[in-house]
């Protein structure tokens, strides 16, 4: 739990998710590029990690005792900058900047661009080989910071996410805690039309990982599985299952909303669905 607002109700976080889901629509179509889908439908895990469980101090970004939050899959940033946004590491209005030349917005995130970002990413697959190091590092030093790793489903398809993997598993870092955003699409279309991870949960426990699957909309699953994730002697991964484009009706469910922003007119009726007055 941080600092700054201990114990939300599960009206405050709703609240919170409704506006950075205003945000990334906002800022997407503002740059006119950028990744929709995934972005809308991470927001609750992000909203949980931000504002429900994280050691984190947005006035003091690398504070030696805070838990780090690796975002893996980059593309997916538009959550990432509207959350920290909305947490208060930077100012609301920047978010309008994003992709824009010289920003500090990036398409992609970038580790020395803007406070709150704890590593660079949009190579998909290698956040987790990151998160495995600072664990490690934690483990070794016996601190207390736990490390969060979100990654997309697409990255369960890249084989250093499995390197990974086996190494936090034999190595048994209880410190690390794995989001998997189950959205069942990528960038071709859906992951089942691709390469299907049907059998995820049970390979990822074979590599000596707890699992637990929720409903990644849901805080009160977040909370108990986060809860769950401390008790364990093993590193746990949170599988979320999730609506990509979740809040915004006619984004949901699309792969062909995974790389594509809303136009002015659809994002007029994105916000009427978000509650926002015109
Ligand atoms: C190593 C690597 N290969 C390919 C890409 C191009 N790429 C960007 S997003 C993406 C889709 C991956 O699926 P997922 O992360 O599940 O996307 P989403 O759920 O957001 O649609 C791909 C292939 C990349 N960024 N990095
Ligand atoms: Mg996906």
């Amino acid at each position: 739990m941080n600092a700054a607002s201990q114990f939300l109700s599960q009206a405050e976080l709703t609240e919170i998710a409704r506006k950075i889901r205003v945000s990334i629509v906002s800022m997407l179509t503002a740059a006119g590029s950028g990744h929709t889908a995934g972005a809308l439908g991470m927001v609750e895990i992000f909203t949980s990690l931000y504002f429900d469980r994280a050691k984190i101090d947005p006035s003091n970004p690398s504070w030696p005792d805070r838990d780090y939050i690796l975002l893996s899959a980059g593309h997916t940033c538009p959550v990432l900058y509207a959350t920290l946004a909305e947490k208060g590491f930077f100012d609301k209005k920047e978010l309008d900047t994003f992709r824009d030349i010289n920003t500090r917005l990036q398409g992609h995130p970038h580790l020395h661009s803007l406070p709150g970002i704890e590593i660079t990413s949009g190579a998909l697959g290698q956040g987790l080989s990151q998160a495995v190091g600072m664990a490690l590092g934690l483990q070794l030093d016996q601190k207390d910071n736990r490390v969060y790793c979100i990654m997309s489903d697409g990255e369960q398809q890249e084989g250093q996410t499995w390197e990974a993997y086996m190494y936090a598993g034999d190595h048994s870092l209880s410190n690390l805690t794995a989001f998997i955003d189950r959205n069942h699409i990528q960038i071709g279309g859906n992951s089942n039309n691709v390469l299907p991870l049907n059998r995820l949960s049970e390979m990822i426990r074979s590599f000596g990982w707890e699992t637990i699957t929720i409903d990644g909309h849901s805080f009160s699953a977040l909370h108990s599985a986060m809860d769950r994730a401390e008790q364990h002697e093993q590193p746990t991964a949170i599988i979320c299952e999730t609506t990509p484009g979740k809040g915004v009706s006619f984004i949901e469910s699309d792969f062909e909303w995974h790389g594509k922003p809303p136009s002015e007119e659809e994002l007029q009726r994105a916000l009427e669905e978000l509650g926002v007055q015109s």
